[in-house]
């Protein structure tokens, strides 16, 4: 509601804080994201669950779309025998009516095929019904270094780390791709589109310097078996894989994610917890064995001068876009001072190699406390190209919510009506000079 300026309206018995904007939406960033979701499942469970909460009312949605970034998390070069089982694909159990969403939380459930092959295992009861099938495996007692299995055991005081590494799994990122799967899509109707690219896979990495335009990434076919740019490289990066598989070991590698088409002022300066990198880098660090993220040329950043690392503000009166300031380079990827500026967003993830290794490293049995070599589960020798994809998703997520602090979101005609204004005000400011050119001094 808004203050009318009467005494004793609804909003004046708020804190000065909780008045709502103008746009009919509390725009106070109190650590709360306006947009959440939670996950919930095992890696051998009947499904992974997914409620995303907060997603505005209106968006059409094609439900293909989702299956085909199901399908994309589940490619690439690397992965292990549970990819041929699994065919993902996400039942919407709520929060959908009529193919729009209704503004209500969006329930999503992904069955697990391979469930049925681990039910006696898995099973919820206290004992395994006696139709309950799949082998009759041994109780997990030597952690695999790398993999949450020791910390998690002593954490929840487990015996059996099977209870550890069902959730600790990758496969709950089928989920996060899911829900991604629905942020993506509000993006994509107010034409922001995300794509990725794998950039090295062990030592095996494209020239840093070496910047792929968002047109060229845009036209990396969905099957093509590692998305990486540059086919020689590819190649090679495949050898790479190979020779791992080989040796019984695996490997890790780096994906950039970027975004295209957002507008400036997402995110914030004034607050650390507003700062769009700062939520991207968190977003991006939780994908399991994300081990360091960069925005735009990141780490490299550290290592040149100022005057080779900031993006210069050029002036272009005459200007296609109409908008009369331009920047040659995105060093910064789209971000500074935790502001988009209108440039594409570009976020790297580093990933470290799989932890279940068939040659497995040193361990130890939890149970006799003796040296015995770490587990052995069925696993990927490497899923690089998955993880880029479900860095898309959660930049995805990330960026939906920033878009939906700033445009107002509770429906989708608000948020049009909000970001159409915008666009407009920035085209008023950046078209024609205010003043005249003042003389240099
Ligand atoms: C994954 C499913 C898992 C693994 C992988 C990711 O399936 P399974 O354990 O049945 O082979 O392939 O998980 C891990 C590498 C891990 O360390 O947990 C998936 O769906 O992405």
């Amino acid at each position: 509601m808004q203050n009318d300026g009467r005494a004793g309206g609804a909003d004046d018995r708020l804190p000065a804080g909780r008045r709502r904007a103008k746009h009919g939406r509390n725009f106070v960033y109190n650590g709360a994201p306006m947009l959440r979701f939670l996950t919930a499942g095992e890696s051998h469970g009947k499904s992974l669950v997914a409620i995303l909460e907060g997603f505005p009312a209106g968006l059409p949605i094609d439900f293909d779309q989702i299956t085909r970034d199901l399908r994309r998390r589940q490619g690439g070069y690397g992965r292990g025998r549970r990819m041929a089982i699994e065919s993902d694909a996400a039942e919407i159990m709520s929060g959908v009516r009529r193919g729009r969403t209704t503004g209500a939380p969006i329930a999503l459930v992904i069955s697990n095929r391979d469930w049925i092959n681990w039910h006696y295992t898995m099973t919820i009861e206290a004992e395994p019904p006696p139709e309950a099938g799949g082998a009759r495996r041994a109780a997990v007692v030597r952690p695999r270094p790398g993999h949450a299995d020791l910390a998690g055991a002593l954490k929840y005081d487990h015996e059996d780390m099977r209870d550890v590494l069902e959730r600790a799994s990758a496969r709950e990122t089928a989920a996060r791709v899911a829900v991604g799967a629905f942020t993506r899509q509000l993006l994509r109707h107010f034409d922001v589109e995300i794509v990725s690219h794998v950039t090295a896979i062990g030592d095996v990495m494209r020239d840093p310097e070496a910047v792929a335009t968002f047109e060229r990434l845009r036209q990396l076919p969905d099957d093509s078996p590692l998305r990486c740019v540059d086919p020689a490289l590819e190649a090679q990066m495949i050898t790479a894989i190979d020779r791992a598989r080989e040796a019984g070991d695996t490997l890790g590698g780096t994906f950039e994610v970027v975004a295209h088409g957002l507008p400036p002022g997402l995110g914030s300066y004034v607050q650390w917890d507003r700062k769009l990198d700062g939520r991207l880098a968190q977003a991006m660090m939780c994908i399991p064995a994300i081990k360091a993220v960069g925005i735009g040329d990141g780490a490299d950043a550290a290592r040149r001068p100022g005057s080779s690392v900031h993006d210069e503000i050029v002036s272009r009166p005459d200007s296609a876009d109409g908008l009369a300031i331009a920047r040659p380079t995105n060093r910064a990827g789209g971000l500074e001072g935790g502001v988009t500026n209108g440039e594409d967003v570009r976020v790297t993830g580093h990933m470290k190699p799989i932890a279940t290794l068939m040659k497995p490293l040193r361990s130890v049995d939890l149970t006799t406390l003796a040296e015995a070599p770490a587990t052995i589960e069925r696993s990927d020798v490497c899923a690089v190209p998955a993880a880029a994809a479900v860095g898309e998703a959660m930049v995805a997520f990330v960026l939906a919510d920033a878009f939906i602090e700033r445009f107002g979101g509770d429906s989708l005609a608000q948020m049009e009506t909000h970001v159409r204004e915008t666009a407009l005000r920035l085209r008023r400011r950046l078209s024609r000079p205010t003043i005249a050119a003042r003389p240099e001094r």
